[in-house]
């Protein structure tokens, strides 16, 4: 990706965790690369594909009066900031730097860097329970009005028998793609939130559910810990999972088994 880089923009404002901090204001250095493609505002020479500096630094200066204790909250909110209201920049690396912090040592300057993105997630969706369309159709429209999350596509839904406890009603299973400025463990959280607003219970592992929200895949990572093991390990074998995702992202690739959406479907058989 291209860059484009803002050093050292100063800024009166009022971060700070001592009283005065928050009273007196100091002044603040923020920095940014902001990675997007320039290549056709470079060829059209046109300010209309590409990000405005200009703008990208009155809005950080704006941003920047929304007062913090921790250069660490200013700088998420700087980020999340530039993000959501720059559409092009996919990714930034932003620096706050205090150089007047009060320490009561010399030192030069303190700074925080951080660096986010938006993350690709593919999520699958299913129910058996209740007014099942209206519970994915709640999951579609919780994620894609939740401003960490942008671009989201859903895949038409499909009838399927149950797979492993099998003495249950048909489920009806989706998937939605979508970027997200979550973590896979924020978004696991939204997620589980989702099925509770829908009265999910855990009764039966695999039994019957309102609503059931798998993270498939997120970007090319691969996680494993108590909470949360991406790619989803049933993920590969379901025809409920794979075929709808098919329809969104059939060239999406497995990060361990090294195969396509389409490839792996090709493989999975429909249970009847
Ligand atoms: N967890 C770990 N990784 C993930 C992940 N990638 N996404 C943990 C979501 N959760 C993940 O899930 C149990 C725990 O898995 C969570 O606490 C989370 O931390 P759960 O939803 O509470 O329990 P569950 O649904 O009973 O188990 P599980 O393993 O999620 O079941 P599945 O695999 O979702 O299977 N047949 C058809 N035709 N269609 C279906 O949709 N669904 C199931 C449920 C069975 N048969 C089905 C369908
Ligand atoms: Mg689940």
């Amino acid at each position: 990706m291209d860059k484009i880089t803002i050093r050292n923009l100063t800024v009166f404002a009022n971060h700070g965790v001592l009283p005065e901090e928050r009273v007196l204001g100091q002044k603040f250095l923020v920095s940014a690369v902001l990675y997007l493609d320039t290549r056709a505002a470079g060829m059209q020479d046109d300010l209309n594909r590409t990000v405005d500096y200009a703008r990208v630094c009155s809005f950080l200066c704006a941003q920047m009066q929304q007062p913090f204790q921790l250069i660490e909250a200013a700088a998420e909110h700087l980020a999340a900031g530039v993000l959501r209201n720059f559409p092009l920049v996919h990714r930034v690396d932003l620096e706050l730097a205090k150089p007047w912090a009060p320490v009561q040592l010399p030192v030069e300057s303190i700074s925080v860097q951080i660096s986010r993105s938006w993350h690709r997630a593919a999520i699958s969706m299913g129910s058996n329970m209740g007014d099942c369309r209206g519970h994915l159709d709640a999951a579609v429209e919780v994620l894609s009005s939740d401003e960490m999350c942008r671009g989201c596509r859903v895949s038409s839904y499909l009838v399927t028998k149950p797979v492993g406890y099998t003495d249950q009603p048909d489920f009806l299973n989706g998937a939605m793609v979508l970027e997200t400025l979550y973590t896979p463990h924020e978004l696991l959280d939204k997620l589980q939130q989702t099925e509770q607003s829908r009265h999910r219970e855990r009764l039966i592992h695999w039994g019957p559910r309102t609503l059931d929200l798998d993270l498939i895949f997120y970007d090319d990572e691969i996680i494993s810990d108590e909470r949360l093991q991406v790619p989803h390990p049933e993920a590969a074998n379901r025809f409920f999972v794979l075929k709808p995702l098919s329809e969104l992202e059939s060239c999406w690739m497995h990060p361990v088994l090294h195969r396509t959406v389409a490839q792996l479907l090709a493989r999975t058989e429909e249970p009847r």
